[in-house]
């Protein structure tokens, strides 16, 4: 392992790693040598997630919380050994107009993709000042950058958090904490079933991804252990999109 990817003796917690691009990234960290502590509401799909990483010889363990609750982030994440790498991963999609979108379903969006990173992030931050510095990654997405119809709320907390990343990295930067963020493309995992089931969606985002194709969850493990490495100790502040050049391109 080149040591400015070496994650030997660190451990990471994520969010939202039962399935998905959470577990793809922590069976990435895992592979640079991180121990990880994966996140999710549902207790038997965060086993067989922690199963699955163990039985390829990793060191992996399972918190099961809800990161929309301020109560139970704080009395599962406090348990764990000190954290050096969070990766705040956890997020819901919700598709309809926006006349149709309720006001639960604002709160609902805002308490997953905001303050889901923002709870776990209070709770971890005094642990890694303490100890000298950490590394923080928010997932954010496309949508961080740009609209698309029927996910206005979507939309929304992912500018959010683009803008969150950039407030913790303005203020964390002195302690030697880097706050930076995934911005994902368009991957295939379960958010996007349906879209992957719909032949018109299917073809559009072929058409207009340069790439010409969905990336599949294991295409996001490297860039995540490029911002829990050492090789991004200057790299503060920034989103990273990993999306086949559709950003790029009208
Ligand atoms: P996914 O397959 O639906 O997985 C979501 C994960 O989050 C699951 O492990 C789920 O487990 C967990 N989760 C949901 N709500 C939670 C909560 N309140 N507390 C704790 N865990 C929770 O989704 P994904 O595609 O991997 O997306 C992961 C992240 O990447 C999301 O933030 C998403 O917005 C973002 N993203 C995805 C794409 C993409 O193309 N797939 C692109 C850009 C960004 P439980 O339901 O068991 O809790
Ligand atoms: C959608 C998708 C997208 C992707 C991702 C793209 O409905 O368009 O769910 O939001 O999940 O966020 O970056």
């Amino acid at each position: 392992m080149h040591p400015l990817f070496d994650l030997s003796g660190k451990h990471a917690l994520l969010t939202g790693a039962s399935r998905g691009l959470g577990f793809a990234m922590a069976r990435g960290l895992a592979s640079a040598g991180a121990r990880v502590s994966l996140n999710g509401r549902n207790e038997e799909a965060l086993a067989k997630a922690v199963d699955a990483l163990r039985a390829e010889g990793f060191e992996a363990d399972g918190v099961v919380c809800d990161v929309t609750r301020a109560d139970d982030v704080e009395r599962s994440f406090n348990a764990l050994d000190p954290i050096d790498i969070l990766v705040n991963n956890a997020g819901i999609q919700i598709r309809a107009p926006f006349v149709e979108h309720s006001a639960e379903t604002w709160r609902l969006m805002f308490e997953t993709h905001v303050m889901g990173a923002v709870l776990p992030t209070r709770v971890v931050v005094p642990g890694m000042i303490a100890r000298g510095g950490g590394k923080i990654i928010n997932i954010c997405s496309l949508m961080s950058e740009v609209g698309r119809k029927t996910i206005v709320p979507y939309t929304t907390m992912k500018g959010a958090l683009k803008m969150l990343t950039r407030g913790l990295a303005t203020e964390l930067g002195r302690h030697n904490i880097q706050v930076n963020a995934i911005g994902p493309g368009y991957f295939a995992t379960e958010m996007n079933g349906a879209l992957l089931n719909d032949a018109e969606f299917d073809a559009f985002v072929r058409n207009r991804t340069p790439a010409a194709r969905w990336a599949q969850p294991d295409e996001l493990a490297g860039t995540a252990v490029f911002l829990s490495s050492p090789a991004s100790n200057f790299v503060n502040g920034q989103v990273l999109y990993v999306d086949g050049g559709i950003l790029a391109s009208l």
